[in-house]
């Protein structure tokens, strides 16, 4: 242990302790701006600067460990005063219209000059003209360079987190910036709209495109039926920025608010989660018994971000993505046909929209393959933060608002569909079907827990091997994260790891941790609380099987046959090489 003084009180700390942790345990917090535990210690914005007895210069806190004895004050008149024109300097290449940024009430950089009582802006603004119009309107995530204050989170997270690395700092001294690596522009990047930039981002820098005016229009033309589906992950995630407490953040007053905001007919992706497992789990097993290894391991399909990465690093492994279309295409491929037919309505006149936790969503419906002639089969796709904006501006107060059901047929879920929000959640329901469909009776539910991404080794994915019956051995992997992604497609393709069954979503700890959930300006991991929510909603659901569920059973009776069908091949599947 290391002795160290902070502001006067005495504490004993590990060696190795950075000095803004050690303030941490004496009780004082050190304001910071670029700081991310464990990701971006570097110092950059000193923000964080800190005097210490002895030393000439004031240090940063957050990288910079303390020795036996260190005194530090973090309240001196000179550590105020530096503090302060740190954040005037930032301010002055900031772009500082609050009212009109996306994370106002939200934003570290807004808070912190709120709290050092900074009311003007005393430097010249240096902002970059023109920059605005360069960016392309029609990408779904957006980047203001003028908002931007070059705290290299964005670099961080999609270097070692993701393994994309699509940002870079480009030009010197002063006008040094954060820009697309390499000099290319964001459409030639290998960007897979992951959108951990956008979560990880301090300000208002990055964020998705807003879709939320495409959604107005529809719903005011009197021509078109409004559908909507909410993914698996949002309902664990929509309350937290509407300070709603987890007990009325369910998701059936999610379905009473949708009403509200005016849709016609609100359903659950977890329906069509299902019917993925029923497609997937079918191809898994077909492609398992013939063995051959161009085909294995097979992997998942339904992470768009996931799907992307593959086709730009390994496309010579594209096919070895099931074929099943993701629950939100498929859903989408239902709406617009057997459901159409059902209300009797054109195709072309339902406006079909998505909530989801993701922003790779928003061009996995633009793809020339999950369209028809009647149009694209999700017209729309909001983020789980697009949603909660339209819950504001309609000045909706869900705490008022009743739970509702779904409607019906596509409103009806097991847990296994649940799940699909968590890394691993989608192998454990593909697991628990296979197992049926291999041996015509149910394991338990919970035989396939060892998936669950709590148990992600020091390789960063999860192993685990089952007895499908009869000696049938599954390999399985479940992996998130592209970073970790990256590392394990190298061990299998140097043969060093053999697996039959691998799942991968883009984002750390699954859609629970997607890219276009809610931000939070703490330090807190959110990923895993989420997908324990989705878990606790898998344990109490009286159907926990896919394959056990009434409205898919229905679907299969009434109009595709059986999983893998022609007809189910047509409406539920595509080859990815859109
Ligand atoms: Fe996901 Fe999926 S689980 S991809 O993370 O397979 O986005 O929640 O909706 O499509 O079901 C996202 C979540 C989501 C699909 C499902
Ligand atoms: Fe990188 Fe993901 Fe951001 Fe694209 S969206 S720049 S891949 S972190």
């Amino acid at each position: 242990m290391v002795n160290v003084t902070v502001n006067g009180t005495p504490i004993a700390v590990p060696e190795g302790t950075t000095i803004l942790n050690a303030a941490k345990a004496a009780g004082v917090e050190i304001p910071h701006l670029c700081y991310l535990k464990g990701l971006n210690e570097i110092g950059a914005c000193r923000i964080c600067c800190v005097e210490i007895e002895g030393e000439r210069n004031l240090v940063p806190s957050c990288n910079n460990p303390v020795f036996e004895g260190m005194v530090i004050r973090t309240n001196t008149d000179r550590v105020r005063r530096t503090r302060r024109i740190n954040v005037e300097l930032i301010l002055s290449q900031h772009d500082c219209k609050c009212a009109t940024c996306v994370r106002s009430g939200n934003c570290q950089l807004q808070t912190i000059a709120n709290d050092l009582g900074i009311l003007d802006n005393i430097y010249p603004q240096d902002l970059v003209t023109g920059v605005r119009a360069l960016w392309p309107k029609d990408f779904p995530l957006y980047r203001d360079t003028n908002k931007c204050i070059k705290c290299m989170r964005c670099i961080q997270v999609c270097d070692k987190i993701q393994g994309v690395n699509v940002w870079d700092l480009s030009g010197t001294g002063s006008r040094t910036r954060v820009d697309v690596s390499r000099n290319r522009r964001i459409k030639e990047s290998d960007c897979v709209l992951c959108g951990q930039c956008i979560t990880h981002c301090p300000v208002g820098a990055l964020r998705e495109r807003d879709d939320t005016g495409r959604l107005f229009q529809a719903m005011s033309d009197p021509d078109k039926v409004t559908v909507v589906q909410i993914a698996p992950a949002v309902r664990a995630a929509w309350g937290e920025s509407l300070g709603l407490p987890p007990e009325k953040a369910t998701v059936n007053r999610m379905a009473g608010v949708l009403r509200r905001l005016g849709f016609d007919y609100v359903f659950d992706t977890s329906f069509t989660a299902d019917l993925t497992i029923m497609e997937e789990g079918t191809e898994f097993l077909h492609r398992y018994a013939a063995g051959d290894t161009r085909e294995l391991p097979m992997f998942t399909s339904c992470c768009p971000g996931w799907v992307r990465y593959l086709k730009s690093h390994y496309p010579e492994w594209t096919d070895r993505l099931s074929t099943a279309k993701s629950p939100q295409q498929m859903f989408g491929a239902v709406v617009k046909s057997s459901f159409a037919r059902r209300i009797g309505v054109e195709p072309s006149k339902i406006f079909s929209v998505s909530i989801m936790p993701c922003v790779a969503k928003k061009a996995e419906c633009d793809l020339p393959t999950m369209s028809t002639d009647a149009g694209p089969d999700v017209d729309l796709v909001l983020t789980t933060r697009e949603f909660v904006r339209l819950i504001r501006a309609e000045k909706l107060n869900p705490e008022d608002i009743p739970e509702e059901g779904f409607d019906s047929p596509m409103g009806v879920y097991s847990g296994a569909g649940v799940i699909f929000g968590a890394t691993g959640g989608v192998m454990e329901a593909a697991l628990r079907s296979a197992y049926f469909l291999h041996n015509g009776h149910n394991p338990k539910p919970e035989d396939f827990r060892a998936v669950r991404g709590d148990a992600t080794g020091a390789s960063g994915w999860t192993e685990a091997e089952f007895d499908l019956g009869g000696g049938a051995m599954v390999r399985t992997a479940v992996v998130s994260g592209l970073a970790n992604t990256g590392r394990l497609l190298a061990e299998l393709a140097a043969g060093r790891v053999h697996y039959d069954f691998v799942e991968v979503m883009a984002c750390p700890g699954g859609c629970a941790g997607g890219g276009g959930q809610p931000i939070h300006t703490d330090d807190v991991e959110r990923a895993a609380q989420r997908g324990k929510v989705l878990y606790n909603i898998d344990r109490i659901q009286t159907v926990r099987f896919s394959h056990e569920n009434p409205e898919v059973n229905a679907l299969y009776r009434e109009e595709l046959g059986e999983p893998g069908s022609e007809k189910a091949e047509a409406l539920l599947h595509t080859d990815h090489h859109a």
